[in-house]
């Protein structure tokens, strides 16, 4: 999206963090919390496993599919691509997402594989730009201990280890890190204070990307 100044915009918001940190259970109190405010908005998740493309990704997490390193991360952006359009079109109309996992799952977990990070941006560059991107922090062992992994690829403590160093390599400071080992209820409180400042500020026009 460029120079889109209207006032009525959605807030494009993404939670990312590891596996296991929360992000679906967030996002999930997240929009109904939004609704109640007289915001319109939606729930969004990638990889968004509904679509062709997205069938080949969840084949793959799951083991049933093997794939090339670099094939299944320009999958994982295809997925992306192929949603941008409406993303583009339902922000513009005015409703907030809610976006759980973006682009920086995209290269934070195949730069843990050993691809190259440079070219692990490179498929993303062009997408609409989160207003804000919330990280739920947590420890690869916490998150381990939580309900057990349920077994797909990249489930597994070492390298989660990494896909939390890849993190801190794409953190910047207009990020905010929320403590996701609080209880649920604590989790969500911030969340929200994060969320409706967002669209606050994107009501009152401020440019796009921020
Ligand atoms: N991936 C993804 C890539 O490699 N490239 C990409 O471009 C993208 C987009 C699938 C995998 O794909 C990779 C990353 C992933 O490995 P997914 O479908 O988002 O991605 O993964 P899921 O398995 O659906 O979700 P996660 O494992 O990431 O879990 P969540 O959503 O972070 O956690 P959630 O909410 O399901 O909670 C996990 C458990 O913890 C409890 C919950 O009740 C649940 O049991 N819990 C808490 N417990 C205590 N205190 C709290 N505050 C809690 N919050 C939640
Ligand atoms: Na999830």
């Amino acid at each position: 999206i460029e120079g889109n100044n209207k006032a009525s915009r959605g807030a494009l918001v993404v939670l990312e963090g590891l596996d296991r940190s929360g992000k679906s259970s967030q996002c999930s109190r997240l929009v109904p919390f939004l609704e109640g405010q007289g915001i319109s908005a939606e729930l969004w998740r990638f990889p968004d496993r509904t679509t062709n493309v997205g069938q080949m990704i969840s084949a793959y997490l799951t083991n049933t599919s093997q794939l090339d390193d670099h094939t299944i991360h320009l999958l994982f952006s295809a997925n992306r691509w192929e949603k941008r359009s409406l993303m583009e079109s339902k922000l513009k109309t005015g409703t907030t997402l809610i976006v759980d996992r973006y682009s920086y799952s995209g290269v934070a977990f195949s730069s843990a594989k050993g691809l190259d990070f440079e070219w692990c941006k490179v498929p993303e560059i062009g997408l609409p730009a989160p207003d804000v991107v919330v990280y739920l922090d947590i420890s690869p062992e916490k998150a381990a201990e939580r309900g057990g992994y349920g077994g797909e690829r990249y489930e597994k403590l070492e390298f989660q280890k990494k896909v939390a160093d890849w993190y801190k390599v794409l953190h910047d400071v207009s990020w905010k890190d929320v403590d996701a080992c609080q209880p649920i209820e604590d989790v969500e409180k911030q969340l929200q204070e994060i969320v409706l400042d967002c669209v606050t500020e994107c009501r009152k026009g401020s440019p796009f990307p921020p």
